[in-house]
This record gives structure tokens, C-alpha cells and sequence, in this order.
């Protein structure tokens, strides 16, 4: 306890090591090779959070091991501080939105220190303040330049509560805002967007260059991106002239002989025109506007049929405008195939109940069985009569023939399609970065000159409530001359995704202060990709596909050189959440609070205050009104820094979620508190200054602590090294402790080795538990009147080869019966002498007991198993 207290008060502001001495002492930085760890950089909330201390505490500890291994290790800290918390938090209290956010930094930074994350607070960046934003603007410029950044009226989410636009990916499958949680409705309006589907293409093949991403946040980008190849197909309208067409996307060609029916979209362009004479069409679109997305309901267009374009004979296909389909994927326009496609079944059922279900597709195994009342959705089978001439071909033979039957008559061509959709990035909101752009009369939209930028967020007395852009309120900021006819212009007045802001950054930690440029190119290419990305899953899709996207761009347009055709990040680790410790009333099924509880002596199972009852445990997401929520900043402040981190890393492995029970840190102090006590007691015998030499020849137990401390250094190298299973890190720290404070117990091993396997102890242990390693060194160091600088400057330690030991242990077994464990020298094998052997034995307690004074007939020497026959 009196340690924990003087160095988690002591350590954070005023001990030298809470900023890594390496970095100053160290001047060789130059040639050693670099290493970039990066964790996601937080929003300033105002407060750490158990997350946060579990995702700065792996790349602290990563980036502390690295050190110690000779890389130059990046390792910078920002923060993501545009975007609708603080601009709530401003509307609501009337303070300015940069006050909240500068003061909540400086409460964070405060927390990051005390949890002794050692970051490379040179290279700090905000992504709110203009040093920052102007080359946000810069890189909206430069995708504007390259035809990448457009204007476009489209129909977008708006969320009713934030009273913003929201991007599809902010939109849950529920159709609610990822935000506030509102169902999102559908408005009209200019936006701006980023053409990420340029780059479609690339994002999902280059998913096969990231071989170090864990493969389900390659699947959910993949799936995102959502290529599809198919085939484009035109059907003609039959009483129409050449340019009524309808297209059509399909990945099932094959299945052309069995379309029953076409479907379009509530927003297609026939839909429309239609509309205009048609009130029951009108009428049906506003109700369906409103149904579920997997609505089978339909709206037939009357007398408008099309014909098949593989066999225009057919031409009596009618037409449903339907809510199943997508207006935004393919051509909005769907060839319905009741036979071959369960969504199509499903429509055909409630719209067309009498009429057949044609299966021009049979299994290509007779066995097979299929429903005749149900699609038959297997890709294995055959074509059958009545696909005409297409009968006996498999479906993959079909889908060949068709495509050039179809090329042939120019109404089909081969597509890959994409179901990512451009980003829109216009936000109608204050706090974010303007987007750098002035509307002219004459000359349309003009970016605003280099020179110009930042364009500055206007201060404001008072954000113009919810609803439009706040900026357009602001006079003096949107009214300006055209910088190029000078003109009376006006500006831009939305600001831009906060996701736009996070999409680069980690370009900018390389080279935090250039004022010129966003950043330089040769710094980004030697020091680009980052090679360890750590932070949570829920951005699996959002952040790190932008981030892919920011970075393939900057790459094309040549600021930077990599070797993985622009991808920006090399591994990603995505930690698990912590959840916390939650207590209900099995009565009931309440959330009890921590004072509706009471503990006995051993501190470990509570009861229920009011009823004596136990209550039911679990873990869950924390949430205040579970009362489950640990603050990091009151962790740290009761067992230290070092025990939190310890601990955070011991429960689970790092991708699993984390049940944080508190009362079983005191398992890490415990052992804490034992390397304390070996620094006293190491150094009390040692009594000299100098390192004591190490014996040339070891006894065994000298030889179990040697090959002990090769192993456990090994092990916790690998752990380390591979990042997979941190967790067993502090068991083999355990593990270690354990085997010295054996040695020293024992009596039989020299102080020499002692000595050195606990000063390499406390080196492989610091970047886990800094302030106990330094503490137990200097400890150490003090006892001895050793000038002591520290343990934290210092190399990894060498592994040194293991020892064959020379005895091993053989099971005694007496009349059949195995009665104990006898370490002895591999030789007895080979040399079978007897005698020898039973000198040995009978040195033991467990061997006079079993042997002295007994009639041996027989003695048997295996190689890990000597047998005595005794006469009982
Ligand atoms: C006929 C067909 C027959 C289809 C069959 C499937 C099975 P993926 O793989 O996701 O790309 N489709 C095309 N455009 C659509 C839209 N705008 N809204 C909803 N659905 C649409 O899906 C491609 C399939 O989705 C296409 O292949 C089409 O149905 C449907 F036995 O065409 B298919
Ligand atoms: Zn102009």
C-alpha cells in the first residue's frame, strides 16, 4: 500500500520516467530502425474510460517493449476534437465549443499521464484547431481538383433530433441514426460528396495486401464494398419505341428463360414519369415510403409489358414498381425470377397468387427432391426444356452461352457492380471544418486560393440553434468576394464529417508542425505504413475504410511513396470491450447499486443489504443505470498505475471481451509486492557494487533458473512480438518471480545468477509495470550505494542458450507400485550400476522409507523409471 500510494502520487507530474528516458539519452535514433504504433486517437470527452485504458495500455506496453528491443518507435497522441458533442454541449450551456474541448483535453491528458502512457506529446495534434483544419481543407481541395469531391442534390438520411445529415454508414439497419437513434427521414438537398467509389475497385482488392488485419474486419469492409460481377440487361418495352428500356442488374443470367416479371424502384426514372397521370401510383409510393424494407407489397403498372431480350417472342412480362427494390444499387430495376430466387418467390406469391411459378432449373442430381411449391436456389443444376434451347446445359455453361447470346443482340454486357455508395460529407452543423469553397453567380462554385486557407471557423456569441447551417447565419463569414472575378460571392457554409478529420491524421503525427504543407512527402514515405493500429471494432467499417481511401488518394496524386499501393495501415489489433461487473436482485431482476450491497471479511461475494440474499453476478456493456461502470482515473488512484495496467492485461486476451473485477487486482499486487521484497532482499546479500561473476559450471537447481529465465524471457518476447496473447505475459512474469524467490529460498544456487536473472526480470517486466521495475531497481541500487539511473534505459535482454541438464527425474516404483520421484544422473541408464543407484536412493527420506533394510531381488533401469522387487 505504501508503495502504490508514493508512486501513483509521486510518478505521474514529477518523476522523470513518466516521459521515456530513451528518447533524450538516446541520441542514436537516427539509425535505428522506426516502428509507428498508433492508437485511435479519442474524442475529448472530458474522461478516459475503461476502453480507452485498455487500448492505450496495449500500445503503451507494445510501444515500452519495442524500445527495449532497439526500434525508434512512433508513438503520438491526438485528439479527434471536431464534431456534435461539443457543439450540444455549447448550445446547451452557452460556452464555446473550443473552451469545452481545449479544457477536456487537458483533463485527458492529465488521466494519460497518470496511467504512465508514454506518448510522444511532440508530435500532439487537434483536429479542431486551424493549424490542423487547414490542411483538412487542403485535402478537400486537392479531391475536388481531382475530380473527386462533387455537389450533388440528392435525397439524404437527416436525423430529426441532431438535425444533421447523416452518411448511409451512420444509419443502422433499423433505418436509425448510429447517434441519437432516431428513424432517420429522407430529405432533398445539395450536398457534397467524395467519389470513394473511384475506388471501389482497389479498396477491395488491396483487402489481400492487409495480411495482418483480423480477417472479420477485412469480411465487414468486403462486404461493405459488396462487389458483385453480373451481367447489365436490357429489356424493351413492348408497345414502346427504342429508347424505353428498362435496365437491369443480374448475377444469375442463366435464369433469363424463368423471368416472370420486372421490378423497379420507388425513385425509378419510368416510375416517375408514370406518376405524374397516375394518383393511385402517387398514392402507393407515399405509403410505401413508410413500409419496412422487406415488404413484399407491389404496384402493378397497367398495360406496360417488356419483352425478353433473349427471346423476344416473349413479350408479355409485366411491371411492378416495388420497395424492395433498391433505387440506389444496380439500374433500380430488378428481373424477377419467382422460380430461382426467394425475395422474387415471395413477391410473386402476394402479387400474382394465381398464376404458375415457372423452374427452368432442376437439380442436377435426380435424387434431389425439390418442393414444387418453392424456388429451387441451388447453382449445381441443369437447365430443362423449358429453357428452350438452353435445356441440358449446366447453370455454368448457361451463364456463358447467355452473355454472348446476349452480346450478340447488343441487350446484355458483362458489369461488376458495387454496393458502397459516394461518401456524402456535408454536415449542416458549426462545429466542424468549413468547407473550403465560394458559390459565384458567375462563375459558379471556386475553391478558395491556397493562400486563403484556413478558412476559419467564424466565433460566434451563440450557435444559431438546430436546423440548416449555423454558418449561414453568420454574415460576415458567408458573404465574400469571388477570388476569381471579385465579385460579390457567398461561401459554403456546410462544414465537413468529422470522419474526414480522422481519415489522415496519422500522416500529419510524422511531421506535426510543417505550416506549409499537410505534410512532407519523404517523412511519410519512410515512415508510412503505420505498423501497429490498435483500437476499437465499431470501426471496422466507417474510419478505416475512409482511412484506406484518404490514403490510396494521397498516394495516386504522388504525396507520398508506399509499398502497399497506398494502404495506410499495416496490422490492425482490435481490443475487445470491458464490461463491467453487474449485480441484479434475483427477485426482481433490478440493477443494484454498489451501497445496496454488503461484504463479508473476504471482500469477495456481497450481499443484498436489505434482504441478506446473494445476488445474481454478470457482466455486462457498462451503462450508468446498471451502475456496472468503473472510472480508470479512481482504479489508478487505489492500486497504481502499474497493478491496473497489469491487470488489464492479465484477464483476457486482447481481443476477447474483459470482465473487469476489481477485487482480483489484488493478485497482481501481491506479486507486485513480492518483486519489492526480492529488490530488498537481493541486494542485502549481494552487499557489493560491483556484479558479482557467475560460477563456470551449474549445479541443477543453478541450471533450472537458468533455463527458466531463457524461457520465460523467450515467452514473453514472443507474446509480445506476435501481440497475440499479451495476457500470458504477466503469468510468466508470475511464473519467473516465483522460480527466483525458489532459488533463493533453496540456498544451493549462486547469488551471481540471482543476481542477473532479477535485473533481467526487471527489464522484461517494465514496459508492463514501469514505476514497480524502477522502484525495485533503485531499491536495489540504493542497498548497494550504486549510482543508479535506471531500468528503463536499457536493451532486452540477450537470450542465452538453454542448458541440457544432465540428470533427470525417474519415477521409483517398488513391487509395481509407483512411490516417488528420484532426480538422478542420465548416466545410471547407461551405466546399470546397480549400487550406485541404491546409495543414491537411500540418501532420500522417501527412499530409506521404502528400501532400508530390505531384501532387493531385483532392480530394473529404464531410462526415466527404476523398478525395485523388494521381499515385503
Ligand atoms: C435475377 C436473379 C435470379 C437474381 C436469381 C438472383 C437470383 P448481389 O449479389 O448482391 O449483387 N438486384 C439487382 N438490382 C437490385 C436492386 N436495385 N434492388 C434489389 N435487388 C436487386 O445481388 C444481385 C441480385 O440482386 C440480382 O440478381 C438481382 O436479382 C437483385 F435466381 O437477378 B438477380
Ligand atoms: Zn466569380
Amino acid at each position: 500500500k505504501k508503495w502504490i500510494d508514493k508512486w501513483s502520487s509521486l510518478i505521474p507530474k514529477e518523476h522523470p520516467h513518466s516521459i521515456n528516458p530513451l528518447k533524450f539519452i538516446n541520441q542514436e535514433n537516427e539509425k535505428k530502425p522506426k516502428l509507428y504504433t498508433l492508437s485511435m486517437f479519442p474524442y475529448p470527452s472530458g474522461m478516459l474510460h475503461m476502453g480507452h485504458l485498455r487500448v492505450y495500455t496495449i500500445s503503451d506496453v507494445l510501444t515500452r517493449f519495442n524500445r527495449l528491443k532497439g526500434f525508434d518507435v512512433i508513438h503520438p497522441m491526438g485528439w479527434d476534437a471536431f464534431g456534435l458533442p461539443a457543439e450540444n454541449a455549447a448550445i446547451e450551456r452557452n460556452i464555446d465549443p473550443s473552451v469545452w474541448t481545449r479544457e477536456n483535453i487537458l483533463k485527458m491528458k492529465e488521466q494519460m499521464k497518470l496511467m504512465l502512457a508514454d506518448f510522444d506529446w511532440e508530435r500532439e495534434i487537434t483536429t479542431c484547431s486551424d493549424d490542423y483544419y487547414k490542411h483538412t481543407q487542403k485535402i478537400f481541395k486537392l479531391l475536388y481538383e481531382n475530380g473527386l469531391a462533387y455537389r450533388s442534390k440528392s435525397e439524404i438520411n437527416w436525423d430529426p433530433v441532431d438535425q444533421t445529415v447523416l452518411a448511409n454508414e451512420q444509419v443502422d439497419e433499423e433505418g436509425r441514426s448510429w447517434r441519437s437513434g432516431a428513424i432517420v427521414e429522407k430529405k432533398l438537398l445539395e450536398q457534397w460528396f467524395l467519389k470513394i467509389t473511384d475506388f471501389a475497385t482497389d479498396l477491395n482488392k488491396d483487402l489481400s495486401l492487409l495480411e495482418e488485419w483480423p480477417e472479420k474486419v477485412k469480411l465487414m469492409q468486403k462486404n461493405w464494398i459488396g462487389e458483385s460481377h453480373g451481367v447489365e440487361l436490357t429489356f424493351k418495352l413492348t408497345n414502346g419505341n427504342d429508347e424505353d428500356l428498362i435496365k437491369t442488374f443480374t448475377t444469375r443470367p442463366d435464369t433469363i428463360k424463368g423471368v416472370q416479371y420486372l421490378a423497379i424502384s420507388l425513385d425509378h426514372p419510368l416510375t416517375k414519369k408514370i406518376m405524374v397521370e397516375d394518383d393511385a401510383l402517387q398514392n402507393f409510393i407515399k405509403r410505401a415510403e413508410k413500409l419496412p424494407e422487406d415488404t413484399k407489397e407491389g404496384y402493378l403498372l397497367s398495360e406496360i409489358y417488356v419483352k425478353n431480350p433473349i427471346d423476344p417472342l416473349h413479350n408479355n412480362i409485366p411491371v411492378f414498381v416495388a420497395p424492395y427494390v433498391l433505387g440506389s444499387y444496380g439500374h433500380g430495376a430488378v428481373m424477377g425470377c419467382p422460380g430461382h430466387d426467394q425475395r422474387d418467390y415471395e413477391f410473386w406469391i402476394e402479387n400474382a397468387s394465381n398464376q404458375p411459378i415457372i423452374k427452368i432449373i432442376d437439380p442436377s442430381d435426380p435424387n434431389i427432391k425439390v418442393d414444387v411449391n418453392k424456388p429451387y436456389l441451388g447453382k449445381n443444376g441443369v437447365l430443362n426444356q423449358k429453357a428452350g434451347k438452353y435445356q441440358g446445359l449446366s447453370v455454368k455453361e448457361a451463364t456463358s452461352q447467355i452473355i454472348k447470346d446476349l452480346e450478340s443482340v447488343k441487350l446484355g454486357q458483362k458489369v461488376t457492380q458495387y454496393r458502397i455508395r459516394d461518401w456524402l460529407i456535408s454536415r449542416q452543423r458549426y462545429w466542424g471544418a468549413p468547407i473550403p469553397m465560394i458559390h459565384c453567380n458567375s462563375c459558379g462554385i471556386v475553391p478558395v486560393p491556397d493562400e486563403d486557407l484556413p478558412v476559419l471557423l467564424p466565433k460566434v456569441d451563440k450557435i444559431m440553434g438546430k436546423g440548416g447551417s449555423p454558418l449561414s447565419k453568420v454574415d460576415d463569414f458567408v458573404n465574400v468576394k469571388c477570388p476569381s472575378c471579385h465579385k460579390n460571392a457567398k461561401r459554403e457554409t456546410d462544414t465537413m464529417d468529422t470522419f474526414m478529420d480522422s481519415s489522415w491524421y496519422f500522416f500529419r503525427y510524422l511531421d506535426p508542425k510543417n505550416t506549409e504543407i499537410p505534410f512532407d512527402k519523404l517523412k511519410a514515405s519512410n515512415q508510412m505504413p503505420v505498423d501497429i493500429y490498435i483500437g476499437g471494432v465499431e470501426h471496422a467499417i466507417l474510419h478505416l475504410l475512409y482511412s484506406r481511401f484518404i490514403g490510396k488518394f494521397l498516394h495516386r496524386i504522388g504525396y507520398w511513396d508506399s509499398k502497399m499501393n497506398g494502404e495506410p495501415i499495416k496490422k490492425l489489433i482490435t481490443q475487445g470491450m470491458v464490461h463491467g461487473k453487474t449485480f441484479i436482485n434475483p427477485v426482481n431482476g433490478r440493477f443494484l447499486k454498489p451501497e445496496e450491497l454488503i461484504y463479508d471479511s473476504s471482500e469477495t461475494s456481497p450481499r443484498i443489504k436489505e434482504t441478506g440474499q446473494e445476488p445474481l453476478v454478470t457482466y455486462e456493456k457498462m451503462s450508468k443505470s446498471k451502475y456496472n461502470g468503473a472510472d480508470p482515473g479512481k482504479t489508478i488512484a487505489k492500486y497504481g498505475a502499474d497493478s491496473t495496467r497489469a491487470h488489464i492485461l492479465f484477464q483476457a486476451p486482447l481481443t476477447d471481451i474483459l470482465d473487469w473485477d476489481e477485487l482480483k487486482i489484488v493478485g497482481v499486487q501481491r506479486w507486485l509486492r513480492k518483486v519489492l521484497n526480492l529488490s530488498h532482499r537481493i541486494s542485502k546479500l549481494v552487499k557489493t557494487e560491483t556484479v558479482l561473476e557467475k560460477p563456470k559450471i551449474l549445479n541443477q537447481d543453478e541450471i533450472k533458473l537458468h533455463n527458466d529465465l531463457q524461457h520465460y524471457i523467450k515467452s514473453v518476447e514472443d507474446s509480445f512480438t506476435s501481440t497475440s496473447s499479451l495476457n500470458t505475459v504477466v503469468s510468466d512474469y508470475m511464473k519467473l518471480t516465483n522460480s527466483l524467490i525458489s532459488s533463493l529460498d533453496s540456498s544451493k544456487v549462486s547469488l551471481a545468477l540471482i543476481e542477473d536473472a532479477f535485473l533481467k526480470l526487471l527489464i522484461i517486466l517494465s514496459p508492463v509495470t514501469p514505476t514497480v521495475s524502477e522502484e525495485a531497481y533503485e531499491i536495489y541500487c540504493n542497498n548497494l550505494n550504486k549510482n543508479w539511473k535506471s531500468v528503463l534505459i536499457n536493451q532486452w535482454p540477450k537470450l542465452e542458450p538453454v542448458i541440457e541438464s544432465d540428470s533427470v527425474n525417474y519415477s521409483v516404483m517398488i513391487n509395481g507400485k509407483f512411490r516417488f520421484v528420484f532426480n538422478g544422473k542420465k548416466s545410471l541408464y547407461k551405466t546399470q550400476d546397480q549400487n550406485e543407484i541404491l546409495k543414491e536412493i537411500l540418501y532420500l527420506k522417501e527412499g530409506q522409507k521404502w528400501l532400508q533394510n530390505r531384501e532387493i531381488k531385483r532392480t530394473i533401469i529404464k531410462p526415466k523409471m527404476i523398478s525395485f522387487l523388494v521381499n515385503t
